[in-house]
C-alpha cells in the first residue's frame, strides 16, 4: 500500500490529488505543521532524514521530493496516463515542468514567504522596522522582478497548449499547480494573467481534485 506522510497546507497534496486521478489505493499519514514556526513536526525526520513533506513510503522504498515522487508514480502506476509518451517532444516539455516547478519558480516564492515572515513575524519592537526596511528592500529588489519574470512566462506558455505539456493534461500540470496556488497566495496572480487563472479554475473543478481536498484535509496556503 503507498503511504503518503502528509502535511498540512503544503506540496504533498500534489501527490494526493495525482493519486486520486491515477484512481490508487493509497494511506494518509498526516502532521501539522507547527502554528507559531510553520515547521514540519519532528515526527517527519523519523520517516525521512530531511524531516519535509511530501514522502511517500511504497512497501520498501522510501521516497522524498515531490518530482520524483510524481514520475515514480507515473511510470510505475501510471499505464500510459498523465504522460505524454517517451521519445515525443511533449514528454521533454512534461519532464521540464516537472522539474521547473521546483528548482525554478519555487525558490523566488519561498524567499517571498520568508520575507513576508520577516515583515509580519513576532521580532522585538525595537528592530521592527528595520527588519521591514530591509525585507521590503530585498522583495522589491531581488524577488518581485523575479516573480513577475515567471509569471509572465508561465502565462505566455499556456498560450501554446491548454496544458503545460502539450494538449494532453498531465502530471506536469499537477506539479507546477502548486507555484501557481502559491503565486495567488503571496505573489499576486490575479485575473491580469488570465491564462493562469483559468488554469487554476480548470484543475480545481477536477473531480480527483476535490476528492483529493477531502482526504488532505484543510488546504490554505501561507502567505
Ligand atoms: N523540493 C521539495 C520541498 C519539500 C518542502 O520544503 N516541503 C515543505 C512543505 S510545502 C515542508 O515540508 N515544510 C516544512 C518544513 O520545512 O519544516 C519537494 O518538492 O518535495
Amino acid at each position: 500500500m503507498i503511504v503518503v506522510h502528509h502535511l498540512n497546507n503544503s506540496r504533498s497534496q500534489r501527490v494526493l490529488w495525482l493519486l486520486e486521478e491515477l484512481g490508487l489505493e493509497y494511506e494518509v499519514r498526516r502532521y501539522e505543521r507547527d502554528p507559531r514556526t510553520m515547521m514540519a513536526p519532528s515526527a517527519l525526520k523519523q520517516v525521512h532524514p530531511l524531516g519535509k513533506s511530501p514522502v511517500i513510503t511504497d512497501g520498501p522504498l522510501t521516497l522524498a521530493e515531490s518530482g520524483a515522487i510524481i514520475e515514480y508514480l507515473v511510470s510505475r502506476y501510471g499505464a500510459g496516463r498523465l504522460a505524454p509518451p517517451v521519445g515525443t517532444l511533449e514528454y521533454t516539455r512534461y519532464i521540464y515542468w516537472l522539474h521547473y516547478a521546483e528548482g525554478s519558480v519555487m525558490p523566488p516564492l519561498l524567499m517571498r514567504l520568508v520575507f513576508n515572515r520577516i515583515a509580519n513575524g513576532p521580532v522585538p519592537f525595537f528592530i521592527k522596522p528595520i527588519a521591514r526596511k530591509i525585507a521590503a528592500t530585498a522583495d522589491r529588489t531581488i524577488v518581485a522582478p523575479q516573480l513577475k519574470v515567471h509569471l509572465d512566462y508561465l502565462e505566455g506558455e499556456l498560450g501554446n497548449s491548454d496544458w503545460f505539456a502539450g494538449r494532453e493534461f498531465s502530471a506536469a500540470d499537477i506539479q507546477v499547480s502548486f507555484p501557481l496556488e502559491a503565486a495567488r497566495s503571496r505573489a499576486g496572480l490575479d485575473a491580469s494573467r488570465p491564462r493562469l487563472m483559468n488554469f487554476l479554475d480548470r484543475i480545481h473543478a477536477r473531480p480527483a481534485y476535490l476528492k483529493a481536498l477531502e482526504r488532505g484535509g484543510k488546504y490554505d496556503l501561507l502567505k
